[in-house]
């Protein structure tokens, strides 16, 4: 087996197709080492190919995103930050991060930016932790004279632990679509911080402003989270950073899923955080369609801060995804990227209405962003089953809870769907209106079964044969229109699988 001769063979003389040449030169490269890994990555585009990616969180990132991450910058240690580093010979990851910094700045208006976390929730430690230092750790040092932590006494670090664990935070309910990280009992979140929730209102299914106010002036967090990761409406940032200001709280906000809207223009006005906050994190991954990894966001004042990520909270830096975070944060400062961040918010816009047409409940009728919250309780499912049924289908989506669940998160009543990725594939209005046609037509032909007490089954189902295969027939209809990465040919790797 011989993957690249091969290709070379049966290429030879025709013109060049650089991004095939260079993906089936890396399967080779692969392959030679563990054939099966080298298929896993070939399989996986074939499923993402063959399946409607409706996550909210997912996106296809361009080949030179993908290209900038897999290679030998990742054998480099870069401990510190760009020009302050704990390893020798670092000049080009300081290159890299300085790059990815300036572009990232650049994009979003932003004073600061830290580009080294490896994910949302490594982003939000940071900030926890630079928030941390700067309102409680730093007065304490100054209280007992001194600079350094390592100069003080036991006694004297015993109480700036305290103090550093009984800071309040007040972030959203994940069942409202906060975050695990926003200080959920079962994420560390919550054990680092005195933590307090707020809920979107029962009716509404939207945030209350003058509830928030009024529990910010109640609990006086240092730390007002906002920031979700299934949520459909817009939030007024403007007005909330006066709120947070009136108890002297930090604002920090989360747009790990928006950020891509806030990049392109969409999310903007009093809608952007990243013109009020004093600390946004983000993903780089999701709306924003760059390598998986995370960010910092911050004022100057929070920089110096936020720049010892290490050794606070992570280790060393991933320099190749820093390299492909630069490359996708210039893709998205581009005409084309706005255009794409606008057509987004339509795609949801049109499927929450199309779904509702079709009688499905949508959480608050429809959506002002990428997510579209569906109601599938009210068909007799659970999330669980609704998702499951939808896989076998053609369409890859996440069962979520919806405000005030009953399942709770791991069955939910709710689906989550979003456009980021299909948006990304050049699909518009009326592959929304099929695609809530699909949904509807199988959700309303998937029946609970029965458990083996006899019980209605929160997890087992029954669907339609017929209307299965007819779905899988028009998901596949649609995606022959919208190839995913077009320039790879999977069929060339039939026979090495
Ligand atoms: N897992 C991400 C999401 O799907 O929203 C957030 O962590």
């Amino acid at each position: 087996m011989d993957i690249l001769k091969d290709y070379l063979a049966k290429t030879a003389g025709g013109e060049l197709n650089r991004e095939m040449l260079t993906f089936v030169a890396n399967i080779d490269m692969v392959a030679r080492q563990n054939p099966t890994i080298a298929k896993t990555i070939v399989q996986e585009l074939i499923d993402q190919r063959s399946h409607l990616k409706l996550i909210a969180s997912e996106n296809f990132c361009s080949l030179p995103v993908q290209s900038a991450m897999g290679n030998l910058l990742t054998d480099k240690y870069a401990e510190g930050y760009a020009g302050n580093r704990f390893y020798a010979g670092c000049d080009n990851v300081d290159e890299i991060e300085r790059i990815a910094s300036k572009e990232a700045c650049d994009l979003f208006g932003a004073q600061h930016a830290y580009v080294q976390p490896h994910s949302g929730a490594d982003a939000n430690l940071v900030a926890f932790w630079a928030i941390l230092r700067k309102h409680v750790q730093t007065p304490a040092l100054e209280k007992f004279g001194e600079k350094n932590l390592l100069n003080i006494t036991n006694e004297q670090w015993d109480e700036i632990r305290a103090e550093m664990g009984n800071q309040k935070l007040l972030g959203m309910d994940l069942y409202s679509g906060g975050h695990l990280t926003h200080g959920y009992r079962h994420n560390a979140s919550a054990q680092m911080f005195d933590c307090y929730n707020y809920h979107v209102d029962k009716e509404t299914g939207l945030l209350d402003y003058d509830n928030l106010r009024q529990m910010l002036h109640e609990v006086k967090p240092l730390i007002f989270l906002i920031g979700f990761s299934a949520y459909p409406g817009n939030i007024d940032y403007a007005i909330l950073k006066q709120y947070a200001d009136e108890v002297g709280a930090v604002m920090m906000v989360d747009m790990a899923h928006f950020a891509g809207l806030v990049a392109g223009g969409a999310l903007s006005g009093k809608y952007n955080p990243v013109a009020y906050a004093d600390i946004c994190t983000t993903t780089t991954h999701k709306t924003l369609r760059g390598p998986r990894g995370g960010m910092v966001l911050c004022t100057e004042a929070y920089a110096e801060y936020v720049d010892k990520g290490c050794p606070h909270v992570i280790g060393g830096p991933l320099p190749h995804v820093m390299a492909a975070k630069a490359i996708a944060f210039k893709e998205a400062n581009t005409p084309e990227f706005k255009t794409y961040a606008h057509k987004i918010i339509e795609n949801s816009k049109h499927l929450a209405a199309s779904l509702v047409e079709k009688g499905i409940g949508v959480q608050t009728g429809t959506t002002e962003n990428h997510i579209v919250l569906v109601d599938v309780a009210a068909l007799g499912l659970t999330g669980r089953q609704a998702e499951n049924a939808l896989r076998e289908c053609g369409l890859t989506l996440n069962r979520n809870t919806l405000p005030f669940d009953a399942h709770g998160p791991w069955y939910t009543s709710g689906l989550r769907l979003g456009t980021p990725a299909t948006t990304t594939l050049g699909m518009g209005k009326e592959e929304m209106a099929e695609i809530a046609d699909i949904i509807a037509t199988v959700l309303k032909s998937v029946k609970p079964s029965l458990d083996k007490k006899g019980n209605v089954s929160k997890a087992r189902y029954t669907i339609d044969e017929g209307v299965k295969a007819a779905s899988i027939e028009r998901i596949k209809g649609i995606l022959s229109k919208f190839v995913l990465y077009p320039e790879i040919d999977t069929d060339f790797f039939a026979k090495y699988l």
